[in-house]
């Protein structure tokens, strides 16, 4: 079921909420992935506020769905996210990137509680969620395991022996979520390695594909469910996104991949999230 034009509304503000932190945490600490944590930041919000099962009191609880991060780049906004879910204190944000912290600069599963996977290296995630999947029908536990992944990290061949395997062992309790915001690191996606028809490729590779604007949470939690319902096959959902979403100069920019935000940057950046420009 669709959500309410209310509850909308409040993770909207949510999201406001987590980019204008994300800023301000980025700029103190003058390290860390601004472009693609605010890109993936309706993503994540729609997966651990409304549609995956996970519990703070017990991360590892069985019966919890698994989101696995494949781009961990966006650590940043996945540990703002998992704080506010209660996981552990919004006060530990401060410790991002310091030394001896549990919010390493990509997420550790070891050390911080609900991070599903320790990831960094892309192209690692999805071959890693497909495991998970496939251990969980072995066990016959009915979660869903959600990887959200990079459109440049789609790059790396071992994401398509991942999805040929996907294929080949039905993996229907799989869902896909790839952030398609067009850029990577230092480029755009098609001046680095261009996909093509990115549907038509999944499509090929044995997925079946939906499409939505990853930045409406109401289309996300619409393709989140159509993605569940899929049998006999992964699901992937291509969500078109922005690199750097919110803040004008930031957005389509692969220059804001990662670089630290100087203090006019930051004063025009928290204007922007409080709607003042
Ligand atoms: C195997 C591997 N190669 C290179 C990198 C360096 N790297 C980190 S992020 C990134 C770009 C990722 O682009 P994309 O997947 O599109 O992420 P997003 O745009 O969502 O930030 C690269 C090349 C890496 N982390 N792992
Ligand atoms: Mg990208």
């Amino acid at each position: 079921m669709s959500i309410s034009l209310s509850r909308k509304q409040e993770l909207d503000d949510l999201c406001r909420k987590f980019r204008m932190d994300l800023i301000e945490l980025l700029y103190s600490i003058q390290t860390g992935h601004p472009g693609g944590s605010l890109s993936v930041c309706e993503i994540l919000t729609a997966l651990y506020f409304e549609k995956a099962r996970v519990d703070p009191k017990n991360p590892g609880w069985e019966h919890r769905d698994r989101i696995v991060l494949a781009k961990g780049h966006a650590a940043p906004m996945l540990y703002r996210i998992l704080a506010e879910k209660g996981f552990f204190p919004v006060e530990e944000m401060k410790t991002l990137r310091q030394l001896n912290t549990r919010l390493q600069g990509h997420p550790c599963a070891l050390e911080t509680p609900g991070v599903e996977l320790s990831t960094g290296p892309l192209g690692i995630g999805l071959s890693a969620a497909l495991g998970i999947a496939l251990g969980l029908k072995l066990s016959k536990i009915d979660s869903t395991v959600y990887a959200v992944m990079g459109d440049g990290e789609l790059n790396e061949g071992t994401v398509w022996e991942a999805l040929m395997s996907a294929s080949k062992f039905k993996a229907d309790n799989l869902v896909i979520i790839i952030d398609r915001n067009n850029v990577q690191l230092d480029g755009t996606a098609d001046e680095i390695m261009p996909m093509g028809d990115l549907k038509a490729k999944l499509e090929a590779f044995g997925c079946e594909v939906f499409e939505c604007d990853g930045h409406n949470i109401s289309e996300l939690c619409d393709a989140i469910d159509n993605a569940k319902a899929v049998k006999e096959k992964p699901a992937a959902i291509i969500a078109r996104t922005v690199k750097g979403k919110g803040i004008s100069f930031m957005e389509g920019e692969s220059a804001w991949h990662g670089k630290p935000i100087g203090f006019e940057e930051y004063k025009t950046a928290m204007a922007e999230l409080r709607g003042e420009e």
